[in-house]
């Protein structure tokens, strides 16, 4: 028998649409995270981008969290080929990428991407922006800060790493300028720039940058990125997990 959308052939998406938003109201995803995260509970690991997300829309959530060993564990690995945290299950989606969660998050919920269509393009630009042009420098120099640090030629790699860094923090200030958010209002673009530059927190450089500390001050002391911080931090003092 016929159902009223079968009646509306040029509007294929409209009962997707909505079966999609019901399933999404009705479930509570689960993220993955360290058991044991390596940053001792200072919000660094990429988790945080996701939990961030989930508190700014509103979005109660589950954590699962993981060992080293489970992770790179089979059953790990069908949900993250890289057995890499953070994961996303949500019915029966499962995403990993710490970026394309938050994208996911942002386009189903209101609050993190502008309503204008060109707004919203700029607004994922600067998720890319964060993720391809900014992290890649500045997760080598917290990679050498960590797993380096005893090697021979460490001195000599350091200003390398630091000289590629305050180009791009360079011009990132520049475009900021004075203003509170990369673009008009806070984004996903400004959520994922934040949790970038955090990874500079321990090395000072922000502080070369007044405005660019300010921006991170700014994005560390809204009321979502304080609970995401706290839950992550329950976990590595040993309470709960979840938002
Ligand atoms: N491109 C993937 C994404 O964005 O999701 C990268 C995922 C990734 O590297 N995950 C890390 C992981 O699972 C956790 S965030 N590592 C375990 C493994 O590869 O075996 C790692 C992290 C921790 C702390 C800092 N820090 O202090 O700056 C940065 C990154």
């Amino acid at each position: 028998m016929e159902r009223p959308l079968d009646l509306i052939p040029d509007v294929p998406d409209l009962r997707s649409t909505y079966g999609q938003t019901l399933v999404t109201m009705q479930q509570t995803p689960t993220i993955t995270a360290f058991e044991q995260s390596p940053d001792r509970g200072a919000g660094l690991a990429r988790d945080m981008r996701v939990r961030w997300a989930l508190e700014e829309v509103g979005q109660p959530y589950d954590v699962r969290l993981l060992s080293f060993a489970e992770m790179k564990q089979s059953a790990h690995r069908a949900l993250h080929p890289f057995g890499q945290i953070p994961t996303y299950e949500a019915g029966d989606l499962a995403l990993f990428e710490s970026g394309s969660i938050v994208f996911h998050i942002a386009e189903r919920h209101a609050g993190l991407l502008p309503d204008d269509a060109n707004a919203r393009a700029r607004a994922i630009t600067w998720m890319f922006a964060a993720l391809n042009t900014m992290e890649p420098p500045i997760f080598d120099l917290v990679l050498a800060r960590v797993l380096d640090r005893d090697k021979a030629w460490f001195e000599q790699r350091l200003p390398v790493l630091e000289a590629r860094i305050r180009e791009t923090l360079g011009s990132l200030s520049n475009r900021l300028g004075d203003a509170d958010w990369l673009d008009g209002a806070f984004s996903a673009g400004d959520l994922l720039m934040v949790t970038v530059l955090r990874w500079l927190k321990r090395t000072g450089m922000l502080d070369e940058y007044p405005n660019l500390a300010g921006y991170v001050a700014r994005g560390e002391a809204r009321p979502a990125f304080r609970r995401a911080f706290d839950a992550q931090l329950a976990v590595f003092n040993g309470g709960p997990a979840a938002g």
